[in-house]
């Protein structure tokens, strides 16, 4: 029987973030009641606080967005930062969940946490068989922990908890900022930079070789609802698009959307990263969930949405 969400108290841990914001748009439709939890009332990565809460606010379900997230220089740079906060805020939120009953729970982790060299299209099955990519092993670990939690919760105790891992993911609310955001809010950064002050060159990081799946957040937010509703089962499941460019080839669609004709040059002494990480959509699919939004639309709107930021920025500073 589907999970019935109409009625039902949800939990969104991470409504602030890109994935979370998504997830309580999307929800808006499902006529539930959607819970909150600010972050300057309840620290996710303290247990007694986040036990307190989850006791009070009582979910009946939760999406676990909850995370702390950046691209591959950032996940290079602060492994502890990565490692830690991300156990400490799953463990919280898995084990408070189960402790005031929790009927249904959907945990959000990423594609980093197969092997560097899995066979593509990565199939659910790859997970721990091989070596993980050195610049984010220490976030992988974390998210195969949480994996492992809500199975551990499953086996033990019956728990319903579940597990959907995006692929790269993209969209309105995204971190720009160069130095810890992902490749594509980078990208759109750049070029309009680059367009704004008529600059010759965008600097792309490492050889443009790798190759990249995205998924619009807008889709994995609908693909995670989709879930939490349809399946209950031990395995996670990859939420991904089944398609993937190399970074050079999004690069050159970044700057035709932003309308950028410069030249594209390469910083080698930044990382490349994992070669290839395409994941299945196979099991998706049988589950009756494609995605929808396609990648030039969904460049266009995140970019649209960048701007809007931006004039929203300025005008708050002329107003200061
Ligand atoms: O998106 P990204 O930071 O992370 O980088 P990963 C993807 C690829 O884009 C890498 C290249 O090969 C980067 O070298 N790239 C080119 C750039 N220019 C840039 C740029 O200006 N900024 C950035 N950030 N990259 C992350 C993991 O891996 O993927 C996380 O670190 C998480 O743990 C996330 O799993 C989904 O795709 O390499």
């Amino acid at each position: 029987m589907p999970y019935e969400l109409k009625g039902k108290k949800v939990w969104v841990a991470g409504h602030r973030g890109m994935v979370g914001a998504a997830i309580v748009r999307r929800l808006v439709s499902e006529n539930c009641e959607i819970l909150t939890a600010n972050r300057n009332d309840v620290d996710l990565k303290d247990q007694a606080t986040v036990r307190a809460w989850v006791a009070t606010a009582k979910p009946d379900a939760v999406f676990v967005a909850a995370a702390k997230v950046g691209g591959i220089l950032a996940n290079n740079s602060y492994p502890a930062d990565f490692l830690y906060d991300n156990l400490m805020i799953e463990a919280n939120i898995i084990e408070a969940s189960f402790r005031s009953g929790v009927e249904k729970l959907c945990f959000l982790g990423s594609s980093c946490i197969y092997p560097k060299f899995a066979a593509q299209p990565i199939v659910e099955g790859a997970l721990l068989t091989g070596e993980l990519e050195p610049t984010n092993e220490w976030y992988a670990i974390a998210k195969i922990a949480g994996i492992k939690l809500c199975q551990a919760y499953r086996k033990q105790h019956g728990a319903d908890f579940i597990s959907a891992m995006p692929t790269n993911l993209y969209g309105p609310g995204d971190n720009f900022d160069l130095n810890s955001s992902h490749v594509m809010p980078a990208l759109i950064r750049k070029a309009h930079e680059a367009k704004i002050t008529g600059a010759k060159q965008i600097v792309v990081w490492g050889t443009g070789k790798p190759l990249r799946e995205f998924l619009h957040v807008d889709d994995c937010a609908d693909a995670c609802v989709h879930l939490m509703k349809v399946y209950s089962d031990f395995e996670h499941v990859n939420v991904g698009s089944g398609e993937d460019l190399s970074v050079l080839a999004l690069t050159k669609l970044v700057c035709e959307v932003v309308g950028y004709r410069g030249e594209i040059v390469h910083d080698l002494s930044k990382p490349d990263g994992t070669p290839r990480k395409l994941m299945s959509a196979e099991k998706l699919r049988t589950l009756g969930w494609e995605a929808k939004i396609e990648l030039k639309k969904g460049i266009a709107e995140t970019y649209a949405a960048f701007v809007a930021g931006q004039v929203t920025l300025r005008q708050a500073e002329a107003r200061r």
